[in-house]
């Protein structure tokens, strides 16, 4: 009986290092091991044997199949590692890989300073006002004391649609408009863009204006000085060198333009400031007494200062670029710098 049980055991263990998977493993167990294998069959033999040798073989029995039991499991949690190892292989993701580049989507730099000019404004009590591109003649010219004759009315600055039809030169018409419908006290500021026959380094047939006003019994040139002086210390630095120089427009008298001590030298003369040290970046004045005239307020009465600036010469001065077609290509090599 011991003969042929060191002979299953001999045969098992020869024929448990040639299993290549769990199920062959798992045949391999019920065929030695399960209720009707081999193990049990000579078990069953065990009756047979004088009653002092049952303990003996018993123990023998026991030993051979905790043997071949303890085969089966180092053999059953090698395959279980590998095909764990073989999983891993599969799924592994490299932590050390740079993340996706998210690109974030960015304002245009013109509606960046727009923005900020509009916000400065609105700061000082400025409401905002719109209006259509497409104007005519009495609003755009003639009801702000544009005569016939005057250079800006001719061919070459203006798109005319029609004979009295045409795109906004500025946002001056969006004044009136609001003028014509409301009474003072007001103040006001229109952006928007606006189209002129033009085009080289420093223009572009449509380019951003914001224009403004304030009207009420006793606005004067002071009122005009500080309101200008307070929003290009909050556009440019707070120390910047700001001078008012006497000008004309037939809109406003008296008329001015502001300059900017240069933010490219801070005065010292460069290119950008052709030398002076100084840069010119608002028109104003004091509302002319026909435009109140055409918009039926009493110029008596009444008074008030009115300006305007172009957003893209701002914006070329505060991030340095000096030619402004850039900001209409839409190249976002240039554009993701702001
Ligand atoms: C400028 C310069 C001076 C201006 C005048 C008016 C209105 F409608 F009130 F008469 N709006 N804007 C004005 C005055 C604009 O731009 C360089």
């Amino acid at each position: 009986m011991k003969e042929r049980l060191l002979q299953l055991e001999k045969a098992a263990l020869s024929e448990i290092s040639s299993l290549k998977n769990k199920e062959a493993v798992l045949e391999f167990k019920n065929k030695y091991l399960g209720r009707k294998g081999e193990l049990a069959a000579l078990t069953k033999e065990f009756g047979k044997l004088p009653p002092e040798e049952r303990p003996i073989v018993g123990e023998f029995i026991n030993s051979i199949r905790g043997r071949i039991e303890e085969r089966i499991n180092n053999l059953l949690t090698a395959f279980a590692q590998s095909e764990r190892e073989q999983r891993l292989k599969g799924e592994k993701i490299d932590a050390t890989l740079p993340g996706r580049y998210l690109a974030l989507g960015k304002r245009h730099p013109i509606t960046q300073v727009m923005d900020e000019v509009v916000k400065i404004f609105s700061g000082m009590g400025f409401a905002v006002a719109e209006g259509p591109e497409i104007e005519t003649d009495y609003y755009n010219f003639e009801a702000l004391n544009i005569p016939k004759d005057h250079p800006a009315r001719d061919m070459q600055d203006t798109f005319y649609i029609g004979e009295d039809v045409l795109l906004r030169t500025h946002t001056s018409p969006v004044q009136i408009r609001v003028m014509q419908n409301k009474k003072p006290p007001l103040r006001v500021i229109a952006p928007g863009k606006v189209y002129r026959r033009d085009s080289d380094v420093t223009h572009t047939p449509m380019f951003h204006q914001v224009e403004g006003f304030m009207v009420d019994e006793t606005i004067t040139f002071g009122d005009l000085k500080g309101v200008l002086t307070a929003f290009l210390h909050s556009l440019f630095r707070e120390d910047t060198a700001i001078r008012f120089r006497p000008s004309f427009f037939p809109f406003t008298e008296p008329s001015a333009e502001v300059d900017i001590q240069c933010v490219i030298c801070n005065g010292k003369g460069c290119r950008v400031c052709k030398g002076s040290g100084w840069l010119e970046v608002l028109g104003a004045g004091m509302i002319h007494p026909m435009v109140f005239k055409a918009v039926g307020y009493d110029s008596e009465r009444f008074s008030g200062f009115a300006f305007g600036l172009g957003i893209e010469r701002i914006a070329m001065l505060k991030f340095g670029i000096d030619d402004i077609r850039l900001f209409f290509e839409n190249d976002v090599r240039f554009l993701r710098q702001f």
